[in-house]
């Protein structure tokens, strides 16, 4: 199957959305580089749909609510961009330390994603953490 967004230069940016941008799709360099300066590569904050020129831009989870008032169920919000091809994941854990994956390949829905997730065991801690990416 024919990737539907090739990325000559492996910097994970579509061709197209390098030329949109002004970037060098053939070279990887623009890609890789951090033009403000976060710790996070410009190709790295495309898919994560965060701003490459704003610092304080980035992807969060926004907020867990306890839907049944028991521990039981949770809504989780992030933030995301409906950029073509990227997905996002949904991760649990109950130690901070090993996680779970909750639900893969989560298309973007506009600006706010929210997945309803189960406990897993009766567990007193629960920590959520979201990444993106291109499968
Ligand atoms: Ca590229
Ligand atoms: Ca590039
Ligand atoms: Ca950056």
């Amino acid at each position: 199957m024919e990737d539907p967004l090739p990325d000559l230069d492996g910097d994970y940016i579509p061709n197209w959305v390098e030329v949109a941008m002004g970037f060098d799709p053939q070279d990887p360099s623009d890609g890789r580089a951090d033009d403000d300066g976060d710790g996070k590569s410009n190709g790295k904050e495309w898919l994560a749909g965060t701003d490459r020129l704003d610092r304080n831009s980035e992807l969060e989870i926004l907020s867990v609510v306890d839907l049944t008032g028991a521990l039981d169920q949770f809504e989780v919000t992030w933030t995301s961009v409906s950029n073509p091809g990227v997905f996002y994941d949904l991760e649990l854990s109950e130690d901070g330390h090993a996680w779970i994956p909750i639900e893969i390949d989560i298309p973007a829905t506009a600006t706010l994603t929210k997945r309803i997730v189960n406990r897993l065991s009766p567990s007193r801690r629960l920590f959520f953490r979201v990444g993106a990416r291109r499968p």
